[in-house]
């Protein structure tokens, strides 16, 4: 918080200070979204830590901008993903892949670790990688900061009053506002993606009062020429590390006052009522091996900017936000959550350390959505995927490249994108790994005499799928993890052209170069990956236990997906794999999931990659409900690894405990990351600052809510008690649904269903176990079935249902302690809590060992709707009880139907 420029009290907590409104009913849902607003009350400082942990992102998928609000000097930083080094531009690129051939390589290092069991990585990578990139990443290149659109502010004083920079994320608008004397300036800035450029306006409550100079300034890695005319700056040149062309346009258009265009490119701006810029940018990269080189991007970037230009302000903001809220407004999150009236750094800064529990909700919710913001901003169809960044970088070599990992970060950016309705923006994904197959063909060929394609642990955007000599790089999986969320995205979709056209495709070639890949293990028979290696940790083995899991993942899907699409042979190839295949599950020696096939697990590894896992999320091979042995396996993992880590290993962890259905360590992971791996900005910092965690925490905090992966809809398979009371809109799980769920007291109350294509649906959570409704939207009661906690249901395509919980039990129990040998009353309240009138109902309690109840049971009578009734029992704590919580049960059970409530008696 600003000690400096005295923020303007009234103003800014009236805005500050809306209250979230707990949505209960679909029509509530319905109203306008909750303030989602990241503000503060100074500028972000003009240097790159300021940038980092301050700055404010906008972005439209292929353009990026970062907002700084400097009161005379204003900054935005901008970025377009095509603008990288590297690559074919620099005369020895050669995708990652040998200069000469190494003949007898592979076998050499498969012996090896036959022989001696587990080898180093590094004697791995020193017989298949390429030797290092040096100077570093000349060849592979680094995603690049385009550059800085600079405004200069004539007249404004030092000190200014009401100061206030902030970013809806509901409208996607970012903006600058201030008082300065008499006159209150006002800066709005978006990034749209129908018109394809970043747009701002300036404004001041007084006429003529606006005087600014503006300038493009870029890195000096490259040749640029600037001029200006008619109001618009060009800046062009290409990057010395490989010619790129590059070029940026800005037009300024001044209301009132006159503009004035000088030799070095600047535009002047005096003495007007307010002013509208456009900036555009385009490279001559093309998406298209092994080139990678299109056209000059000049004649497309001039038609943008003036077909922008043409339009007007208020006409593009328009179309801005009508495009930005059609995928925004999907999902609502409503956590109990009310936003004090301080700035968002201060919320940040507070959150976890006794603020009132409202407050906490309230950033959760605003980080839960930030994370879906940040992928509407930085990956829209037709551009290319969010890199570690997203699309923002102010750097000439950025942390890691700002590229693409592919062992774990590219994946963890979309695993948001289905669960959080966001699927069309998974697109680049899609195309990115599409494209990938055909330099990765040339790097299977090549390195492994495989059919198929491969790629390793980092790409780029120019193909790049050979492996650096660093022992991280090795990474033969990435194909077939990719693989899973490609048919993932056909499992929520049920899109048959996207699996028959993209999906299976991918899938069958990567599915190729394993069956080519795959080694007999002579100690077992089985068939394991060899080189194997769980990523970034331990010696180079054969059959690590991810490499497993994830291949039980490719041809598990491949089998499925082939019987979809009538490849018969494929689907036979795949099962024949499958029988021989070893699925990478072992319990070891000290009670965890094994990491490796030998059990070499050292409970004292911490190592922020938790790879064994990926059976549990974002794969299905383990899970509570299915194999509770092995979930206890990897729960004994993940403690063992604890909760510490970067910022994108604790949101995977997120999603861990999500799916091992611990709430409140979900929680408490989430909480970690917000107090411990968080910039100011609500970007995640590993540290530095990469987006992955963002998207990850998003993800885990959907898993918390509703689930899929295992074939119904789990409905709050994880709710920590923080979040006590609250709804949820637009979630969507695999079978082509779209879910809202209400909650109480930690309860389930209500689920709202949508089909996209109809049929059977499953939903799971102990509530239907006792009386539901179940209707359409217009109220039409809904045949279904119950089988104890799962309950099946019928759907027409694109009909609404609501399954409304009618029978809520509870259990009183008088505070203690309790001596032993003490009688205690204990009541069990049946309260009928929607429409429906409970029958006349046994009720009986369940009891510790030894305890007794008078009576041993009670029938109540029935229950009209909204009224209860209570039985009351005297309970006897024996004689020879411990001291400690112990557990009380109820069940409340009539004609086909049963409900329960549970409490502790606390004896002491
Ligand atoms: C993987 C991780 C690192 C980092 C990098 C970008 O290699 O192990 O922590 O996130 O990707």
């Amino acid at each position: 918080m600003n000690r400096r420029m005295l923020a303007g009290p009234l103003l800014l907590v009236l805005g500050a200070a809306l209250a979230v409104v707990p949505a209960t009913t679909p029509a509530a849902a319905a109203a306008p979204a909750e303030p989602y607003t990241l503000w503060y009350d100074e500028p972000a400082p003009d240097n790159n830590q300021g940038w980092e942990t301050r700055s404010l992102p906008i972005g439209n998928g292929p353009m990026g901008a970062t907002v700084f609000g400097g009161v005379e000097a204003e900054r935005l930083q901008f970025n377009d993903k095509t603008l990288w080094t590297g690559g074919p531009g620099v005369s020895d690129y050669n995708f990652g892949n040998w200069e000469t051939p190494r003949p007898g390589a592979l076998e050499g290092i498969r012996e090896r670790i036959w022989k001696e069991g587990g080898i180093s990585p590094n004697d791995v990578l020193a017989a298949l990688g390429l030797k290092s990139d040096s100077p570093r990443h000349r060849r592979f290149g680094a995603y690049q900061s385009f550059g800085d659109l600079r405004l200069a502010f004539a007249g404004l004083p030092a000190q200014v009053s009401e100061y206030r920079r902030d970013l809806d994320l509901s409208r996607a608008l970012a903006g600058v506002s201030f008082k300065a004397g008499d006159v209150r300036y006002t800066r709005e800035y978006f990034a749209s993606a129908p018109a394809g450029v970043v747009v701002a306006r300036l404004g001041a409550d007084r006429p003529g009062r606006l005087t600014f100079t503006s300038r493009i300034a870029v890195p000096a890695n490259r040749t640029a020429t600037a001029a200006a005319s008619g109001g618009r700056i060009t800046v062009k040149g290409a990057l010395n590390s490989n010619g790129m062309r590059y070029e940026t346009q800005l037009q300024v258009i001044n209301e009132g006052g006159t503009r004035t265009e000088q030799p070095d490119g600047s535009v002047t701006v005096t003495g007007a009522d307010a002013a509208v810029l456009i900036l555009g940018t385009g490279t001559d990269y093309a998406d298209d091996y092994p080139t990678y080189k299109g056209a000059d991007p000049h004649a497309a970037l001039t038609a943008k900017v003036d077909g922008a230009a043409a339009q007007g302000y208020e006409e593009l903001r328009a179309a801005h936000e009508a495009d930005h809220t059609r995928l925004f407004d999907r999902v609502r999150l409503d956590l109990g959550g009310v936003l004090p009236p301080i700035p968002t750094d201060d919320l940040l800064a507070r959150y976890g350390r006794g603020t009132p529990a409202a407050a906490d909700r309230a950033l959760e919710q605003l980080f839960y959505q930030y994370g879906r913001y940040l992928l509407i901003a930085s990956s829209r169809p037709g551009s290319l995927p969010a890199n570690l960044q997203g699309v923002w970088n102010v750097l000439e070599a950025p942390p890691w490249q700002a590229d693409y990992h592919l062992n774990i970060n590219v994946q963890m950016n979309y695993w948001p994108a289905e669960i959080a309705n966001l699927a069309e923006t998974a697109e680049p994904f899609h195309t990115y790994v599409d494209r990938l197959r055909e330099p990765g063909r040339v790097t299977a060929r090549q390195m492994y005499g495989t059919r198929g394609w491969v790629a390793h642990h980092a790409s780029n955007i120019f193909g790049q799928t050979g492996a650096w000599d660093h022992p991280a790089y090795f990474f033969p999986e990435s194909g077939a993890w990719l693989s899973q969320q490609l048919y993932d995205h056909y499992r929520f979709t049920l899109d048959k052209d996207y699996l028959t056209g993209t999906a299976y495709p991918v899938m069958k070639e990567t599915a190729q170069f394993w069956l080519d890949f795959l080694q007999t293990d002579p100690r077992d028979g089985r068939l394991v990956a060899i080189p194997s290696r769980s990523p970034e940790i331990g010696p180079t083995t054969a059959g690590a236990s991810m490499s497993q899991q994830i291949l039980w993942h490719l041809f598990t899907d491949l089998r499925e997906a082939a019987g979809l699409v009538g490849d018969e042979e494929y689907a036979a190839e795949a099962e024949k794999v499958l029988a021989k295949l070893d699925p990478g599950l072992r319990v070891g020696r000290w009670g965890q999931l094994q990491e490796w096939k030998e059990d070499i697990d050292d409970p004292k590894e911490t190592h922020r990659h938790v790879s064994h896992l990926f059976s549990v999320h974002p794969g299905r091979q383990v899970s509570p409900r299915t194999t509770p042995e092995l979930a206890e396996a990897a729960k004994v993992s993940l403690n063992a690894r604890t909760d510490v880590g970067t910022g994108w290993s604790k949101a995977w962890k997120i999603n861990f405990w999500a799916r091992l259905l611990d709430g409140d360590r979900a929680h408490k992971l989430l909480s970690d990351q917000l107090q411990t791996s968080t910039l100011a900005n609500l970007w995640d910092t590993h540290p530095p600052f990469q987006i992955d965690g963002n998207f990850g925490a998003t993800s885990g905090m959907t898993e918390m809510l509703l689930q899929s992966h295992l074939g119904a809809a789990d409905i709050l398979p994880a709710l920590p008690a923080a979040w006590r009371d609250g709804s949820v809109e637009g979630l969507r799980a695999r079978g082509a649904h779209t879910v809202g769920i209400t909650w109480k007291a930690g309860r389930l109350r209500e689920v709202r269903l949508t089909s996209d294509k109809g049929g059977e649906v499953k939903l799971r959570n102990a509530a239907f176990a006792g009386k539901v409704r179940v209707t359409t939207a217009g109220g039409r009661p809904v045949p279904h079935r119950a089988e104890g906690d799962t309950l099946t249901l019928p759907t027409r395509q694109g009909e609404d249902y609501r399954v409304v919980v009618q029978a809520e039990v509870s259990v009183g129990v008088p505070e203690g302690p309790h001596r032993p040998g003490a009688e205690v009353p204990v009541t069990v309240t049946l309260a009928a809590i929607d429409r429906s009138t409970l029958p006349s109902t046994r009720v009986t309690l369940g009891l510790p060992q030894g305890w007794t109840a008078e009576p041993a049971s009670a029938r109540l009578l029935p229950v009209r709707p909204g009224e209860s009734r209570t039985a009351t029992f005297t309970v006897r704590v024996p004689q020879d009880a411990t001291a400690g919580a112990h557990p009380v049960t109820s069940s409340a059970a009539s004609g086909g139907w049963g409900a329960g409530g549970q409490a502790r008696i606390q004896v002491g």
